[in-house]
């Protein structure tokens, strides 16, 4: 059964008032949601990142769940023997990563990668705001082409790398992309994912009003246009089988783009070139949906 609104509401979030996040944050409207639904049998692996500040330090807290702050590169491995440790001593505890893009795509990659190979039980929850953010805003590898940053002053060069792909290669029973701008599709993910033994892996788009400089009341409208532009496509990865779970009527590449400071640096030619990327991935996601298994 889906989860609704009610549902939502009913179950209790660990984000308490009173945190160091920005107004407008995406990521910590994507915690409230995943906190809700993980429940309060979960422990967090943090790694360096904004949520690191905006969790605040010992003795305040914003978030009621047990969360072990742990070095970048080592965030998935520290899960894994979290996990262990509980099963050892009897106990059935979620445990989860919660880690920015560039301590997933980039300084994170290799631990996490060993965890996915491993088959570790853990759930690995990326929020991707695009960007180094909590250092000032430095380009990472999920950072998109054209955006500017203050190390891609001109706009980035290169093209993200495809991160949940990249996991599903490893052939683990769960893969999923989500943003803010669906929540329920984001809490009907997390639901599934809670279920599953093994390592599960979802990637949640999180716009950031000062990274992305957009005005802080239009993250939930970001988050959305990413997806109704096909931006940001979203699907799930069951055992090795694809499905796109929100197909929209398609809006112009544009109306996202343009409500974003960072893509200034883009000329209306190159917003239709980007399109043409655009949908050329979400075709190729429509042919994978046929597909028997992807990986
Ligand atoms: C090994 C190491 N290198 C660099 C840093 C400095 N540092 C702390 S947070 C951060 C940025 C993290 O970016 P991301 O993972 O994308 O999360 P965000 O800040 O955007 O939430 C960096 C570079 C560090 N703490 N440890
Ligand atoms: S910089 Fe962005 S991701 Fe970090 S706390 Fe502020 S809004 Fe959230």
């Amino acid at each position: 059964m889906s989860i609704t609104i009610h549902d939502l509401r009913r179950r209790e979030s660990s984000y308490l008032p009173g945190s160091a996040a920005c107004p407008g944050c995406g990521a910590t409207i994507a915690f409230r949601i995943a906190s809700r639904i993980l429940g309060p049998n979960t422990v967090y692996v943090v790694p360096a990142c904004c949520f690191s500040i905006i969790q605040s330090t010992y003795p305040r807290s914003a978030i009621s769940a047990p969360i072990l702050n742990f070095a970048f590169a080592a965030a998935a491995a520290a899960a894994s023997g979290v996990q262990r440790a509980y099963k050892f001593l009897g106990k059935d505890v979620n445990v989860v990563v919660w880690a920015g893009d560039g301590g997933t795509v980039d300084i994170g990659i290799q631990a996490l990668s060993g965890a996915a190979e491993r088959g570790e039980n853990i759930m690995y929850i990326c929020y991707d705001n695009e960007a180094y953010m909590n250092t000032g805003i430095q380009r990472s590898g999920a950072t998109p082409m054209k955006a500017i940053t203050k190390t891609t002053p001109t706009g980035k060069q290169e093209m993200p790398k495809d991160m949940p792909m990249i996991v599903a290669a490893h052939r683990v029973p769960y893969v999923a992309t989500a943003s803010v701008g669906y929540p329920f599709d984001l809490a009907n993910k997390l639901e599934k994912a809670r279920k599953i033994k093994g390592f599960k892996y979802i990637h949640i788009f999180s716009p950031c009003p000062p990274g992305w400089d957009f005005p802080v009341e239009k993250t939930a409208e970001v988050g959305k246009l990413a997806v109704d532009t096909y931006f940001w496509p979203l699907y799930e990865i069951v055992e090795g089988k694809l499905r796109v779970t929100v197909k929209p009527r398609k809006k112009p590449l544009k109306e996202f783009i343009r409500m974003q400071r960072r893509f200034d640096s883009l000329k209306d030619e190159e917003i239709e070139e980007m399109e043409k990327l655009v949908m050329e991935k979400w075709n190729f996601l429509l042919h994978l949906e046929k597909s028997e298994r992807v990986f």
